[in-house]
């Protein structure tokens, strides 16, 4: 029987009794373990009704569990779909109606949150104490499972990422998506079983779930494995490591710290940044106190990572790199493409872009063109030898610590409340997190306050897309055709 992902990244491991995680209570799993674990919690995927090609929504807490429950998911052969666990109620119940899934897992706090939405779908819980129903009923379960065969072309995974429309798309991942990547990083970057990992990321996204842990999984290498981001945890742990793998503000948050040196890192063999721009002084600053020079990446989640820096060779500071082996990306105008230095849409194609978005063939066609390129929506130059930088975006899109946050997802919810007229949401510029969350709205009625409106934002979006300020104005700044000119607020509000 083969399973594409599992038979490259769990499968050889069942007699390796080298470390795999490293966890904050100071106890580790080797990789042996953690088979035998995937193997437990496959089985109770399946006496829960979980059947080949099934979605699984997670919204759990960073615990090796569940990283063993992404695991069972590709034994048993369903999808894993994970969630931001900072998603409300409403955020959750929209995932689980357009995904339907057969299980929806989450953690004993929100169970009864989660049930009332379920619609009827079995909830099961896992908590970071291991207490919850998933880990006590995996706990008497045999430690071997007959993994369900899938396919390259199979579904492995649904993440969600919100769209400019304000309704979150479900990009649907293969096993071919997945092992293409990780098989392309863990060679550009070298990654070895001499390596030790910090992994601080959250394991909802691409960059933790799959960047971090495929390539740790293919390679054999070990994870610190900590619940949180944590400057501390970080600084002891670097002299003990290899590899960080961060969004840029764990580096700006680490420069801040005078702990942070060039002693302190000279084990260190690798600090990679993506999810968004790394500003080119904290590449600097970042190499002037500890020697290092950050390799940034770029990628996204319909496409894992595109573009690299190189291992050997020039880090350059402000640039993505060169696409991946297998990768291709073109920088167009309208499809066809444009001449080395100008600017234009980033597009690519290869194995590691997704198969559409769930549910959604009509927004499919639109991003994903029939020659198999896909419309990334940022907007890059690439250079004489192809090296590829960013240079804006043409989709409305803000980056808040790593998290991306969809303005019309936000204006929608805003513009619901009695008494506004119309809001207008964009990001400014903002030390720790590269960018936050501000509304310019419009009132009908006057009366209306800040706190109010964001007594009725704040329980439907996540903590981190509630905007920290709200502005009142008596239009919205519009151009001569009518649309709101979110340049002009961003240049307005950006002190
Ligand atoms: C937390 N808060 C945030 C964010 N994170 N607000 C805006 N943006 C955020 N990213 C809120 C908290 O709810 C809290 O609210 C307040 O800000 C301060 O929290 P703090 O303790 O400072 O935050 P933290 O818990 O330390 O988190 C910051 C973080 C975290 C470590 C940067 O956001 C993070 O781990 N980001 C990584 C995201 C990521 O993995 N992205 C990859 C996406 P209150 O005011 O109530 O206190 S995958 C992707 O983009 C593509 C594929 C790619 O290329 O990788
Ligand atoms: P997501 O939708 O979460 O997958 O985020 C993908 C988006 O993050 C991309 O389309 C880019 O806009 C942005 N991104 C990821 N890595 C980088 C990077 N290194 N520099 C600039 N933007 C990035």
């Amino acid at each position: 029987m083969t399973n594409t992902l599992y038979d490259a990244l769990i499968a050889p491991h069942a007699k390796n009794g080298g470390t795999f995680l490293d966890l904050n209570d100071g106890t580790t799993w080797s990789y042996a373990y953690f088979v035998q674990r995937v193997a437990q919690l496959a089985h109770v995927l399946r006496d829960a009704g979980v059947t080949p090609g099934d979605r699984i929504v997670v919204q759990a807490p960073k615990t090796a569990d569940t990283i063993a429950l992404y695991g069972a998911a590709l034994q048993a052969g369903a999808v894993f779909l994970p969630l931001n666990t900072a998603y409300t109620q409403t955020e959750v119940q929209y995932f689980v109606q357009d995904a339907t899934p057969s299980l929806v897992i989450c953690d004993p706090s929100r169970l009864d949150d989660i049930t009332l939405i379920a619609d009827g779908v079995g909830v099961m819980t896992l908590s970071s104490t291991g207490d919850g129903t998933l880990s006590l009923a995996a706990d008497d379960k045999p430690t071997d499972f007959e993994t369900v065969a899938r396919g390259p072309d199979d579904l492995a995974a649904l993440l969600y990422t919100s769209g400019t429309t304000g309704r979150s798309k479900g990009a649907m991942l293969s096993h071919k998506n997945l092992l293409s990547n990780a098989v392309s990083l863990v060679d550009l970057w070298q990654i070895t079983d001499q390596d030790r990992l910090i992994h601080a990321l959250p394991i909802f996204h691409t960059h933790g779930l799959f960047v971090a842990m495929n390539t740790s999984l293919l390679a054999g290498s070990q994870v610190r494995f900590m619940p949180a981001f944590d400057v501390d945890m970080i600084l002891a742990e670097l002299p003990k490591s290899t590899m960080l793998m961060g969004v840029p503000t764990f580096y700006t948050r680490l420069l801040a710290d005078d702990r942070l040196d060039v002693k302190r890192t000279e084990q260190m063999r690798l600090f990679i940044s993506g999810s968004a721009p790394l500003l080119a002084e904290t590449h600097t600053a970042f190499e002037a106190k500890t020697g290092h020079r950050i390799l940034e990446r770029y990628g996204m989640t319909e496409t894992n990572m595109i573009t690299s820096n190189p291992f050997d060779g020039d880090r350059i500071e402000g640039t993505v790199g060169y696409p991946l082996p297998g990768t291709e990306v073109v920088v167009t105008d309208n499809g066809a493409p444009v001449a080395p230095g100008d600017i234009g849409m980033i597009e690519v194609r290869g194995d590691n872009v997704f198969q559409g978005y769930w549910n959604m063939p009509e927004k499919t066609a639109e991003e994903l063109r029939e020659n198999g390129f896909f419309i990334t929506g940022d907007l890059g130059v690439a250079a004489d030898d192809g090296r590829i930088s960013i240079v804006g975006r043409q989709k409305d899109l803000i980056i808040s610590g790593g998290y991306n946050i969809y303005p019309k997802e936000i204006e929608d919810v805003v513009n619901d409340i009695d008494g506004v007229l119309e809001s207008a949401v964009f990001g400014v510029p903002h030390a720790d997190f590269g960018e936050s969350v501000m509304a310019a709205i419009v009132l009908e009625d006057p009366s209306l306050t800040d706190t109010t409106i964001a007594s009725q934002v704040e329980p439907k979006l996540a903590r981190f897309k509630h905007p920290r300020r709200y502005i009142v104005m008596d239009a919205l700044p519009r151009n001569t055709m009518g649309k709101v000119q979110k340049n002009v607020l961003r240049n307005d509000f950006r002190a």
